[in-house]
């Protein structure tokens, strides 16, 4: 009976062991397994920012505006869908779009906040990371905002569209992030003026 005890109490703590060690290969692994994942998303993102960012060169080249659209929420005089939806005849001289396949949803928010491409480029962009600023802040343009994206989804997209400008990621180049008093977000510079 002794025998079978200590028999039992070994296996015991093999298993204890084996979990354990499953246990830190898994948390180890953890980190890996979502960073891969939020490059294969930041890279499918890439590719629909691509499109838009064309589609609001388009239009702006046709009707000298620059346009708006939004995944989902309300759609105001800030942010309509000009690239997607048929205006009413006449309403923007030269339109002559759908400027994209359909309207954004909310599955187009494949970084996993929704956002919006609004008719006003807020805030400073140094595209070029060279310390001047290119485009500056409520200058006209397209820019696209997020306002709760994390800042790891932030920071993977913006090594693939950012990848080779140099200074602080979160102020240079096409991307620039913000978090101050509560507030998180992620500003896209599409295209506008000076
Ligand atoms: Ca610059
Ligand atoms: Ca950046």
């Amino acid at each position: 009976m002794i025998c079978k005890f200590k028999h039992s109490a070994f296996t015991l703590i093999e298993l204890i062991l084996v979990v354990a060690i499953i246990a830190m290969l898994t948390g180890a692994m953890m980190p890996v397994i979502i960073s891969a994942r939020q490059k294969a998303r930041a890279a499918k993102f890439a590719q629909l920012l691509d499109v838009l960012t064309k589609a609001c060169m388009l239009y702006y080249s046709d009707t000298g505006q620059y346009a708006g659209e939004t995944t989902d929420g309300p759609v105001n005089n800030w942010a309509q869908r000009r690239l997607s939806v048929v205006p009413p005849a006449g309403a923007i001289p030269g339109w002559d779009g759908p400027y994209i396949e359909r309207p954004l949803t909310s599955e187009d928010a494949i970084l996993g906040d929704r956002f919006i491409i609004s008719n006003l480029m807020m805030g400073d962009f140094d595209l070029d990371g060279d310390g001047t600023i290119d485009k500056h802040d409520m200058t006209p343009g397209n820019s696209m905002d997020f306002w709760f994206l994390q800042e790891s989804a932030a920071k993977a997209l913006d090594e693939t569209i950012d990848a080779n400008i140099p200074g602080d990621w979160k102020n240079t180049g096409r991307l620039r992030f913000y978090d101050m008093w509560g507030l998180r977000g992620v500003i896209i510079y599409l295209t506008g003026g000076s």
